[in-house]
């Protein structure tokens, strides 16, 4: 027999300490982009308050979605056979109110929708080196995740070393965080995939958690895995981000795959240095350069 979403979810890491993730409120960022990286702390945080007093993002529950996105083609995933599929997003969203959705949406992009231009990353972000986007990355500043109630995303690390975040418009999502320093060396040396592990090589690793909500915005740090399992059907906005912060963790999850043979196709130093070619003079980007030389010296 299959195991639930909620079986799978329970069993993913096994057993270990537990700690809660931290919490701070939008209002008290005042949108700036040092505050926001100094509550992380370089780890996963929740920020939450978000539609308060924000008419477009307030009207985005499920409903107003399924309003904005009629006519729509949409992709996502086959809940079936994991392909991806392109479908009309009326028809999605008949099938998730009535439990019974057959694709998941996990990364369709703004861009190609009515939200274009309505919708971005929180400011507190500040700059974000792939949002033009114009370079035929495989990775998207900015896309809509439409989550069937019972789904559960297994144990990944996002590619890259990319800062991810997802706002959830509506909904409730569980998601439990495991640390680089413990998640790399349980990496397979093949796959690069942290979830090939058996739940047991977790036993004893702590572990971080929380439940987001509509409002509650989730950043997913470079090189955390996580494992995700949604309750109720969900709504969200999210992306990846690139920028001088938290830069040597990112070239250090970026580094980690390429040494396996994986995520070749973005240059993440190519593009650190093109900030600073552009005169970004934060100490934080000269550093990642200088760890890049280093780790590039030692696989060569
Ligand atoms: O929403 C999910 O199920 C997975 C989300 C995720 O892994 C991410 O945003 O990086
Ligand atoms: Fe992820």
């Amino acid at each position: 027999m299959t195991k639930s979403a909620e079986q799978q979810w329970a069993a993913a890491l096994g057993t270990g300490p537990t700690r809660a993730v931290r919490r701070v409120a939008a209002a008290s960022l005042g949108g700036r982009t040092e505050a926001f990286y100094e509550a992380s702390g370089g780890e996963p945080v929740v920020v939450t308050g978000l539609l308060d007093g924000d008419a477009t993002l307030g009207g985005l529950d499920l409903a107003g979605m399924q309003a904005v996105l009629a006519g729509v083609e949409l992709e996502g995933y086959s809940r079936e056979t994991s392909e991806r599929e392109t479908f009309s997003a009326g028809e999605f969203f008949a099938e998730l109110r009535s439990g019974r959705a057959r694709h998941n949406v996990v990364d369709h992009p703004v861009a190609s929708t009515p939200l274009r231009g309505r919708v971005g990353a929180p400011p507190f972000f500040g700059s974000n080196w792939i949002a033009d986007g114009g370079e035929g990355l495989t990775i998207s500043p900015l896309s809509l995740t439409l989550t069937p109630a019972g789904n559960f995303t297994p144990l990944h690390v996002d590619s890259y070393g990319m800062q991810g975040w997802m706002l959830l418009l509506e909904g409730l999502k569980c998601w439990r965080f495991v640390a680089p320093e413990h998640s790399r060396p349980r990496m397979d040396p093949v796959s690069a995939d942290v979830g090939d592990a058996p739940p047991s090589a977790w036993n004893g690793v702590e572990r971080l958690e929380t439940e987001l909500r509509g409002g509650e915005l989730m950043f997913i740090p470079p090189g955390w895995a996580h494992v995700v399992w949604t309750p109720e059907a969900s709504v969200g906005v999210g992306g990846s981000v690139l920028n001088e912060h938290v830069l040597e963790a990112t070239l250090a999850s970026w580094h980690s795959e390429l040494a396996l043979g994986h995520s070749d196709e973005v240059d993440v130093a190519a593009l650190a240095a093109r900030a600073i070619a552009a005169g970004n003079d934060a100490p934080s980007l000269r550093h990642g350069i200088t760890a890049h030389d280093r780790w590039q010296h030692a696989r060569s």
